[in-house]
C-alpha cells in the first residue's frame, strides 16, 4: 500500500465542495410558539456551541453558496431578540450559508430611524467580512418554514410575504417592509435605503420605488413559504408614525442619488461582539 492520501482520516480532508442546492436537510413548515420559557443564558447554551464569536457560522462541510450579513435594527427590544435568535440560528444553519448577525442598536431616545439603521448594518457588517448578500430583518418576525432562504436572488427579494398579523397575505404588490434581501451590487444600484425617515412608516415604500426605478423588480417567494409570524407588541416611544413621511416618496426619483450609502453619517458608540449575535450601538444623529 503506497503512503498516499487514501490513507488521510475524511475529518483531516480540508477541500470542501460546495454546498448543494437547495440544501439536504431543511424541514419545511416549523412550529413556532412564542411561550419560549428559556433565558438568554439557556437559548445561548444551547445555540452557540456551533457558532463563533459575534453570531458568524460557516457550513462545517461544504463551502456556502453565499456570504450573508444578517442586519437587524434594533433598540430595547431585547424580549423579542431572544426568540429570533432562538428560532433563527437553527434555520440559517439549516439553510448552511456562511452568515452572521448584525443588532444595529439606536442609541439614545431620539427619534428612531429604521432604514438608516440598516444602512449602517450594511457599512459595518462589511468592516468585519467580505458579505456578497444583506438580509434585512425586523426583529419580531419569525419565519414559519426554513424553505424561505435568507439569501439573495436575481432581483432584490420581499422575504416576509404572508404574515399572521395580515392574514398570512401580501396586503400590496408594492409592500416591501419587514424582511428583504439584496446582493451589493443590487444594494449600491439604489444608493441603499433613503436616511431621511425618522419616526414610523414610509422607507419600505421609498426603497420599492428605488429598487423600480433602477429597472430592477422585487422578487418574492411563494406564500406558502413566505410564512411568517409577527411577535404581538405595542408601538414603541419615539417611533410613532410621522405624518410627514408619506409625502417625501413623491420625491423618491429626484433625491435617490443624494440619499443614501454615500450621504450616509453616523457615529459607532460600541461594538461587542456576543456569543449570538454582533451588538454594534450607534449614534445616527437622531433629532428629539
Ligand atoms: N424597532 C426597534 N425598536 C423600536 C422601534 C423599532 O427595535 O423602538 C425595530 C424592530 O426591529 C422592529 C422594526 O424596527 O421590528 C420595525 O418597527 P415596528 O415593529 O414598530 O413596526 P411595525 O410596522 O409595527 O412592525 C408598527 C406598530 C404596531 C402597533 C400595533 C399596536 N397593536
Amino acid at each position: 500500500v503506497s503512503q498516499g492520501m487514501t490513507h488521510m482520516p475524511a475529518s483531516m480532508n480540508k477541500t470542501l465542495g460546495p454546498c448543494t442546492d437547495p440544501p439536504p436537510n431543511l424541514l419545511g413548515p416549523l412550529q413556532v410558539e412564542f411561550n419560549l420559557s428559556l433565558t438568554l443564558e439557556e437559548v445561548i447554551k444551547e445555540i452557540s456551541p456551533a457558532l463563533q464569536e459575534g453570531g458568524r457560522y460557516k457550513p462545517p462541510d461544504c463551502i456556502a453558496i453565499q456570504k450573508v450579513a444578517i442586519i437587524i435594527p434594533f433598540r430595547n427590544r431585547h424580549v423579542h431578540l431572544k426568540q429570533w435568535l432562538y428560532y433563527l440560528h437553527p434555520i440559517l444553519m439549516r439553510q448552511q450559508l456562511d452568515y452572521g448577525v448584525y443588532v444595529i442598536n439606536q442609541d439614545g431616545d431620539g427619534l428612531f430611524n429604521r432604514a438608516k439603521l440598516m444602512n449602517t448594518g450594511y457599512v459595518e457588517a462589511l468592516k468585519q467580512y467580505d458579505y456578497d448578500c444583506f438580509v434585512f430583518s425586523d426583529v419580531d418576525l419569525i419565519p414559519l418554514d426554513d424553505r424561505n432562504l435568507y439569501r439573495c436572488f436575481d432581483n432584490p427579494r420581499h422575504l416576509s410575504v404572508a404574515i399572521d398579523k395580515f392574514n398570512y397575505v401580501l396586503p400590496s404588490e408594492t409592500l416591501f417592509g419587514g424582511v428583504s434581501s439584496f446582493f451589493k451590487n443590487q444594494f449600491l444600484k439604489t444608493n441603499g435605503f433613503s436616511n431621511t425617515y425618522w419616526g414610523w412608516g414610509g422607507e419600505d415604500d421609498d426603497m420599492c420605488k428605488r429598487t423600480l426605478f433602477r429597472g430592477m423588480s422585487i422578487s418574492r417567494p411563494d406564500a406558502d413559504i413566505g410564512r411568517y409570524k409577527m411577535i404581538v407588541h405595542n408601538r414603541d416611544l419615539h417611533n410613532e408614525a410621522n405624518p410627514k413621511n408619506p409625502e417625501k416618496l413623491i420625491h423618491t426619483e429626484t433625491t435617490m442619488d443624494e440619499d443614501g450609502i454615500n450621504s450616509l453619517k453616523y457615529t459607532v458608540k460600541e461594538i461587542v461582539k456576543g456569543a449570538l449575535y454582533t451588538f454594534i450601538t450607534v449614534d445616527i444623529q437622531a433629532p428629539a
